[in-house]
């Protein structure tokens, strides 16, 4: 990679924010639905706030390729390129749609199979997360570490209630396994968030059955700069991911916890 990673930080940072920027906005437009499924929403503002990513990175990486959650025809097929940028506009979005304050936008850029540069900007929160690699994780521009809990019973642990359940692995099976093991799940509606709060000490690990890259590619790598450990479990065909994060310590443990209950 002959590209300085400190530039492409720089480009994800500013990328992260002209995209969450930009849905803040526009916060009043954040019911202009495009498409509303039973358990998802995809907004007008995901669109153009991708767009907003989109252009900054191609102003400065114009060789780089690109792949967005809002990419009209997508296809999980790595391309042969330099770099890829990783985008999500606004990860949260169902948060985002209703007024919560928990959404973000997330860059990063991966060479091969790895994220090498990554920035979460949460603009409500006023949080900006960034890490690349051989540097400390930071929030706002102080750096940050993992927690030092090494009990399952002390952790708290970040998950979802992944609606799109094939049957054989119940997502509220996971849930109850995660719950019964921990001292608290949460479910709190924004991947990217959720790995940050462990990448800063503020919860412990982070486990979620379904989850697409973009949700992961920035905060998974500010988890392992910050001392953590994210590893992906499970990688469906179509791209999804089974994936767990943790302050390293509970790792094993938190896996343990999850046996047999993975797809
Ligand atoms: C969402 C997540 C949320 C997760 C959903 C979804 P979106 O991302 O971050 O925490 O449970 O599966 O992927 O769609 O708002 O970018």
């Amino acid at each position: 990679m002959t590209v300085d990673p400190d530039k492409l930080l720089q480009c994800a940072i500013d990328a992260a924010r002209a995209a969450g920027n930009h849905a803040l906005e526009n916060i009043k437009r954040r019911t202009e639905v495009i498409v509303r499924t039973a358990h998802d929403v995809k907004l007008q503002l995901d669109r153009e706030s991708q767009a907003k990513a989109v252009a900054c990175i191609k102003s400065r990486f114009p060789e780089h390729c690109i792949l967005g959650e809002e990419d009209e025809n997508r296809s999980m097929t790595r391309p042969a390129c330099e770099a890829l940028w990783i985008v999500d506009p606004i990860d949260g979005t169902v948060n985002f749609s209703h007024g919560l304050p928990l959404w973000c936008s997330s860059v990063a850029v991966a060479v091969g199979n790895d994220s090498v540069a990554g920035a979460v900007y949460a603009p409500v929160l006023e949080k900006l997360f960034t890490a690349r690699v051989g540097a400390p994780a930071m929030c706002n521009g102080s750096p940050i570490r993992v927690s030092s809990v090494s009990k399952l019973s002390e952790a708290i642990v970040m998950t979802a209630t992944d609606h799109n359940d094939d049957g054989r692995f119940p997502p509220l099976a996971r849930l109850k396994a995660i719950s019964s093991s921990v001292h608290k799940t949460r479910v709190m509606g924004s991947a990217a968030i959720d790995l940050c709060h462990v990448a800063c000490g503020a919860a412990d690990g982070y486990f979620e059955g379904r989850i697409y890259p973009w949700d992961v590619a920035a905060a998974g790598l500010i988890v392992e700069q910050a001392g953590g450990r994210s590893e992906i479990l499970r990688e469906s065909p179509d791209g999804v991911l089974c994936y767990l994060a943790t302050n390293g310590t509970i790792h094993e443990d938190l896996r343990k916890a999850l046996d047999g209950l993975l797809p």
